[in-house]
Order: structure tokens, then C-alpha cells, then sequence
């Protein structure tokens, strides 16, 4: 049994997503970040980077709990164990691992930090200006790659599933899909799988 340390934010909601996408049964746990859950001791001791998502699967390799944080890590430890979203092929899955790397490294800090900025009372033009162009312009890498494939890395994988609910976010960065209409139809059909409307539903309120 997976046991899933989450919140509703995209990163949280990349794991929730990617566990009913393979249909591991899973037991959530709400880190509440309002409350700073995420610096309690025994969560610490979970994820020593005091954020979610973090899952300990009691079923791990060789029969032992593994205890995991940082999504990205997260996703292909699901990928490998279940050989879901992930091709076998390695040509496919190094270009599933570069689209999820692309994820990690600038589709989620930079809209993160946009997101922050724009929401923040004492406004910072330069910072705004700054993450708001980053991310205009990493809208215009991901319109280009599903202007060529119908999914980042050809199919749909686990780098969809970790770029999905940054995209989700796109009024809290100022960005209007309709200027990125490649972006927009993946977008709309990633929306309508059973899969990602449950995912996207974790924690329950
Ligand atoms: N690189 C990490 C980032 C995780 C992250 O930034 N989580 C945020 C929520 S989306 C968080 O827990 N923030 C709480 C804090 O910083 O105190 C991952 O992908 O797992």
C-alpha cells in the first residue's frame, strides 16, 4: 500500500494523479501547508525538505518500505514499478525523462515563483516581469512540442502527468491558453480523463 503525504497543490497533485492513472490502491495523508504540517518532526522525518509530495510505499523493492520525496522521483519510482506511462523503449523513455526534467527544472519553479509574485500584497514589478516572461516563454517550448506530438514525449507519460496541474494553475501566472492553442487542446484532453478529474480531487476537502 502506497501512503500518500499531499496537499492541493500541482506538486501534490502530480502523485495523486499518477496513482489512480495505475490504479495502486493509496491512503492520503493532508500535510496542511497553512498550518505548517510540512515542519512537524515526524513529517521531517519523512521529507527532510519540509515539503510535499512524499510517499512511503510498505511494498518497496526487495519487500521493504521505501520513503520517497520530490515528485519528479516520485513519479518514475511509480512508472518503474508498475511499467505504466513509462515505455520500455529507451530512446521513448529518455525523452519521457527530459520533458519531466523540463518540468522540474522550469516549468515548476519559474510558474511557481510567477504564481507567487503576482500574488504577493507588496508588489515587485521587477520579479513579476521577470517569471512572468519566463514562463510566457516556456508556454511557447511546450506550444511548439504538441504543435509535433500529441503528448510531450510522443505518448502520454509521466512527464503529461507532471506538467498537467502547473498548466491548471495558468490564471495564477496571467497566462490565456487560447494564445497557446497546442497547449490548450492537450490540455482540454488531459482534463477529461477519469483519472486526472480524481487525482486533481486529492485531498478531499
Ligand atoms: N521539487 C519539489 C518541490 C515541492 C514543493 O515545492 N512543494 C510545495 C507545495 S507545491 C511545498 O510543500 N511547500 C511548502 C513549504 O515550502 O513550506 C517536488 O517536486 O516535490
Amino acid at each position: 500500500m502506497i501512503q500518500l503525504y499531499t496537499w492541493g497543490t500541482p506538486n501534490g497533485k502530480k502523485v495523486s494523479i499518477m496513482l489512480e492513472e495505475i490504479a495502486l490502491p493509496y491512503e492520503v495523508h493532508a500535510i496542511n501547508l497553512g498550518q505548517g504540517d510540512q515542519f512537524k518532526p515526524e513529517y521531517l522525518a519523512i521529507n527532510p525538505n519540509n515539503k510535499i509530495p512524499s510517499i512511503i510505499d510498505t511494498d518497496g523493492p526487495g519487500g521493504k518500505p521505501l520513503t520517497l520525496f520530490e515528485s519528479g522521483a516520485i513519479l518514475m519510482y511509480l512508472a518503474e514499478k508498475t511499467g505504466k506511462l513509462w515505455p520500455a523503449d529507451l530512446r521513448q523513455r529518455y525523452l519521457v525523462i527530459q520533458w519531466l526534467m523540463f518540468q522540474m527544472g522550469g516549468v515548476g519553479p519559474m510558474f511557481g515563483q510567477a504564481n507567487y509574485f503576482f500574488r504577493l500584497e507588496e508588489k515587485v514589478p521587477y520579479a513579476i516581469e521577470r517569471y512572468h516572461k519566463e514562463a510566457l516563454r516556456l508556454y511557447g517550448v511546450l506550444e511548439k512540442a504538441l504543435g509535433q506530438n500529441e503528448y510531450l514525449a510522443g505518448k502520454y507519460s509521466i512527464a503529461d502527468v507532471a506538467t498537467y496541474p502547473w498548466v491548471w494553475r495558468h490564471e495564477m501566472h496571467h497566462v490565456k491558453l487560447e494564445e497557446f492553442p497546442h497547449v490548450k487542446a492537450w490540455y482540454d484532453k488531459i482534463s477529461e480523463r477519469p483519472a486526472v478529474k480524481r487525482g486533481m480531487d486529492i485531498p478531499k476537502k
